[in-house]
């Protein structure tokens, strides 16, 4: 190359070709780097297509254990406190059934209950303390044994067993009101870890979640509700203390409802190891005669908490 600047000898034409190839140059290097972005990009955008997809679909709440005020009481069974205030009840028109409107606000006052569903081994000392009927699997295309097992969930308990079980603890079934909270937190959760179905989180129809029947209480540690409770959607559907009305929402009391004077069915919640998750949802109310017994149908006890005594027990 000859020399490149300064006034001189060298020729104008020289000049003026040296200054046009600078520019195609520039130019060029504009285009490369242009088409390099775009090519850049798109590459990712194809990386993360492909990219294996973690669950992002499903949200869950990450709900804060910290806290947690939890106790063993003397039949071993851990109760976790639920504390007194407001939470939603029921479901708006377009999202649950029926007898779930309308959605509400209600009052409910602090309470203990089961962190998990009562099984097997500890339904037993009961039914030899008191005479009660062992549980009996009436209907099932398949060997009941495989859903008696004692760390199984008890099943195919009458309702009035289930009360009684509880009593016999000094305990009682949790209200209608009392189960949902527990289940669903104070803001209205549809599922009990939060807005949206996921797989691994509940045991419910199918195998694809590792359970035919049903699953060791505690089995899905992801699926645990605001107040840290196991299994409130699906593995066995649950008894609780109301009697079921399908419109006692439209005139409920918004302070600690109790539900209906008299009725006749009882009310049962959760869905089970048999059911879709529409039916798992937390403000899904099922209903039973109170001597009817399930495979899909256990319990879980609850206890009044004292305000006074919510935090010192
Ligand atoms: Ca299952």
């Amino acid at each position: 190359m000859e020399e490149s600047s300064g006034p001189g000898p060298i020729k104008k034409d020289a000049l003026f070709y040296g200054m046009i190839l600078a520019f195609v140059a520039f130019v060029l290097m504009l285009v490369f780097l242009g088409y390099a972005m775009i090519q850049s990009r798109a590459s990712s955008r194809l990386a993360a297509q492909l990219a294996p997809q973690p669950a992002t679909t499903v949200q869950t709440e990450q709900w804060d254990y910290s806290r947690l005020h939890v106790v063993k009481g003397d039949d071993g069974a851990e109760m976790v406190l639920v504390p007194a205030g407001p939470f939603l009840m029921g479901s708006p028109p377009v999202e649950g059934d029926q007898d779930e409107v309308p959605q509400r606000g209600v009052y409910v006052d602090a309470f203990w209950i089961d962190l998990y569903e009562v099984t097997f081994r500890q339904y037993a000392p009961f039914v030899s303390a008191t005479g009660a009927p062992k549980p009996v699997i009436p209907v099932l295309q398949d060997d009941p044994a495989k859903l008696m097992s004692p760390e199984q969930p008890v099943v195919a308990v009458e309702w009035t067993q289930a009360r009684a079980y509880c009593r016999w603890l000094e305990k009682r079934l949790p209200t209608e009101a009392e189960w949902e909270k527990a289940s669903r937190g104070d803001r209205g959760a549809k599922w009990p870890w939060g807005p949206t179905f996921g797989p691994g989180l509940a045991n419910i129809q199918g195998e694809e979640d590792g359970y035919r029947y049903t699953a060791p209480p505690g089995s899905f540690p992801g699926g645990r509700s605001a107040y840290g409770v196991y299994d409130m959607a699906g593995n066995v559907a649950e008894w609780v203390a109301d009697w079921y009305d399908q419109k006692y929402y439209l005139g409920a009391p918004f302070e600690s409802p109790t539900g209906p004077t008299t009725g006749k069915h009882r009310v049962y919640r959760g869905g089970s190891w048999n059911d879709t998750p529409s039916d798992v949802r937390s403000a899904k109310r099922f209903a039973a005669a109170p001597h009817q017994t399930s495979a899909v149908i256990g319990f879980r006890c609850a206890k009044d908490a004292a305000p006074e005594k919510a935090g010192s027990e």
